[in-house]
């Protein structure tokens, strides 16, 4: 079989007869070919100077098809004669080089063979790869060497450095060279990237705190210095998440043109600067500000978008609207598989969703990951393929594919962990993902039934087979080489097996339901209540940060799938028993709030604590909105704090409610607080709420409104 390429090439020919060479080949061509290229050629084809070697020919590529002369472009013909390769720039050999690398085969003397064939090849995107741009722990050192080497062999070329939490990217270092280790690290980075062909991008995040002053473009400009001397040649500056001052869009265009003309075009070898607006999606696009940005931002500028919210696939049409406004093709922030608004869970599903017919509707296309640099990879791979050959990207067969790549010892048992850990659970971006595809089906026939007291049969073997694989994948996944992405995903493995096996009991359940032995299905009632229990340990053991805990897996389908299993022979049990059995008291407590951005919000809920989920982002709030809590009856507040950093404290109200309709102030809150607790609550309070008693919009950002609470 011939071999698969990927990023799948744009023309390929290949023939099934391949090229033997026993006496390997002879280098001709350009001199001094590119040593990072010439590395991976050696690794995969014997370089001598023996008499019958054939020729390996590199050469400029000479051609007038546009596409070839991009960079990364490579043409490749072996036939047998010997090898060519012409290419654009020495990113192309380095990427011929890696095709080759997937082409050779070993025959069964041992020796390399390579189909006959042409593949000319090029980038449908100038710019591929990541941002690392989220919320939480940064990459450590070694996941970051460890992505530029894949970003390498994926075809990559841009790796955009810029975690929220690192503080000399941000506030409140912004300003400050980088400590001596940080420093060395950089150094590293800019090497290993180069010896991948990628860009290492360095960006800064000064708008928490930028003074629209002379000095403060100094320092920007000095800042910028320091990272050129580290060995940074291509730079970044973000907006987002930021309010005030620093998200005016004519004195941000002003530092940055002042930057293009006094850094990007006077220093040596840097590439285009790139920015990321203060409104970067659709959805808060509602000022001049882009267009502002559109008209005076120096033409060479790159402008970041996320589509149509924070967190959105990529259209055509959406592409379209926001290039009009900013005039120029914007570049592309995917905010997928990035899980900083739900770390509880793993987002390793398939990268869709990408409109095929963007290529000339964007400049650049990086991805946002994950926390988990390894586990990124799987959605990754589709990042890389997409930008590569839009075309010719299928998501579904292109996962599997990923799954064998990242982990080829056990890629079925790999795939089945990945299909079922892909929806970030209900958020309030309101961003989902498809999980459980191949086998939602069946667990909806079962439910269907089980709802009416009958067991499907059909569908109960399927989920039986399913549940087994799932129970047994984790030991396999775990025989994998890749030490870091075990390490990563541990939690979700262990959480995964008792799914699997919590599932199996679930069937026996309902099964043992039908019959007429109480007995039997108390015995298996039990036995699926304490797996259950199992996973609500691991839950809160593991993974306890302090945004959204947990460990969740198969949360779309497979664990409502058995929760609604478990609930419904419970209450058969139960009620049948005339047992005095106390059934759990469902939760009341919710969010309040007229707000659009928040309405979604999921509520965070502790055994004594009510509270919002942080926001990452600005939370705008018109004149007379409101955010706020409310509980149930059973249950009394017994303090409330709240955590609302920068924001505009004249004019906004705390107040409380018994019924949701009289409302009276909290006179004991200072206006001038950021954070604070309040330590007595008018007992028969059940709402509490913040709100915007201004005339103008209020930019604040949500960190906690939390109560905690005691049951009367
Ligand atoms: C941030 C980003 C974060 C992402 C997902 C952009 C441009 N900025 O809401 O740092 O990782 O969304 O939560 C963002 O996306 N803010």
């Amino acid at each position: 079989p011939l071999p698969a390429i990927h990023p799948q090439p744009q023309e390929v020919t290949l023939s099934t007869n391949w090229l033997k060479a026993p006496h390997g080949f002879t280098l001709s061509g350009i001199q001094h070919p590119d040593e990072d290229a010439m590395r991976l050629i050696k690794e995969t084809l014997s370089v001598t100077s023996h008499s019958e070697a054939l020729p390996l020919t590199i050469k400029q590529i000479d051609s007038k098809d546009s596409e070839l002369k991009r960079s990364g472009a490579y043409q490749l013909t072996i036939d047998p004669k010997g090898i060519e390769i012409a290419v654009s720039d020495s990113r192309g050999l380095f990427y011929a080089a890696q095709t080759l690398q997937q082409l050779a085969q070993t025959d069964g003397q041992g020796n390399t063979t390579l189909p006959l064939g042409v593949i000319k090849d090029y980038p449908d995107i100038a710019y591929r790869g990541t941002v690392e741009g989220f919320y939480g722990d940064p990459w450590s050192h070694a996941d970051r060497i460890e992505q530029l080497r894949f970003y390498g062999k994926m075809k990559m070329n841009t790796y955009i450095y810029g975690p929220k939490d690192d503080p000399y990217h941000s506030s409140p270092n912004w300003r400050k060279p980088y400590p001596e280790k940080e420093a060395a690290q950089i150094k590293d980075l800019v090497k290993e990237a180069a010896a991948n062909k990628v860009d290492f991008v360095w960006a800064i995040h000064p708008g928490l705190d930028i003074k629209w002053t002379d000095e403060d473009r100094i320092n920007v400009l000095n800042k910028f210095g320091m990272m050129y001397d580290l060995g940074v040649r291509s730079f970044a500056v973000f907006f987002d998440d930021i309010s005030g001052e620093g998200a005016k869009a004519d004195k941000q265009a002003d530092l940055l043109n002042f930057l293009q003309k006094e850094f990007i075009e006077k220093k040596e070898g840097v590439s285009p600067l790139i920015m990321c607006p203060t409104e970067y999606n659709r959805a808060w696009a509602g000022s001049d500000y882009l267009d502002v940005l559109g008209k005076t931002l120096d033409p060479a500028i790159h402008v970041m978008w996320t589509g149509n919210s924070v967190i959105h696939d990529i259209t055509l049409e959406g592409q379209e609207w926001v290039n009009k406004r900013i005039q120029r093709p914007s570049y592309v922030w995917w905010n997928f598989p990035v899980s900083d608004y739900c770390r509880d869970h793993l987002l390793m599903g398939p990268s869709y969703g990408l409109d095929p017919n963007a290529i000339h509707a964007m400049s650049g296309f990086v991805a946002n990951p994950m926390e988990r640099a390894e586990a990124s990879k799987v959605a990754l791979y589709g990042v890389a393929d997409y930008a590569w050959n839009m075309k010719a990207y299928h998501p579904e067969s292109d996962f599997a594919e990923a799954c064998r790549y990242v982990l080829p010892e056990a890629p079925e048992a790999f795939q089945t962990f990945c299909e079922n850990n892909c929806d970030p659970g209900p958020n309030g971006h309101r961003y989902r993902r498809d999980e459980s595809v191949r086998n939602a089906g069946y667990a909806g026939a079962f439910l269907l039934d089980f709802r009416q007291h009958r067991y499907n049969a059909d569908a109960a073997d399927q989920m039986n087979r399913l549940f087994a694989e799932i129970a047994a994948a984790p030991a396999a996944i775990e025989t994998s080489r890749n030490k870091a992405l075990i390490d990563e995903i541990k939690p979700w493995l262990m959480q995964f097996h008792l799914l699997g096996k919590a599932g199996q009991a679930a069937i026996r359940t309902a099964e043992a339901g039908q019959g007429q032995d109480r007995a039997a299905t108390w015995q298996s009632y039990l036995s699926l209540t304490s797996l259950l229990d199992s996973m609500r340990t691991i839950d809160r053991t593991y993974n306890q940060n302090p945004y959204q805990k947990g460990v969740k897996v198969g949360s779309r389908v497979l664990t409502p799938f058995v929760q609604e299993i478990h609930s419904g022979i419970g209450s058969n049990l139960l009620f049948s028993d005339q047992s005095d059995a106390t059934t759990t008291r469902m939760s009341k407590a919710s969010i309040l709030t007229d707000i659009e951005q928040l309405k979604y919000q999921p509520l965070k809920e502790g055994k004594d604590q009510i509270g919002y989920n942080r926001l990452n982002e600005v939370l705008r709030i018109e004149p007379g909105q409101s955010f706020g809590l409310t509980w149930e009856l059973q249950k009394e507040a017994t303090s409330f704090n709240f955590s609302l950093p920068k924001s505009e404290n004249s004019g906004r109200v705390f107040e409380w409610s018994a019924d949701g309709k009289q409302w009276t102030a909290i006179a004991d809150i200072p206006a001038d607080q950021a954070h604070f607790k309040l330590e007595k609550i008018a007992p028969e309070a059940r709402y509490i709420r913040m709100r915007n008693a201004t005339d103008k919009q209020m930019q604040i950002y949500l960190y906690e409104f939390a109560i905690t609470t005691k049951e009367n």
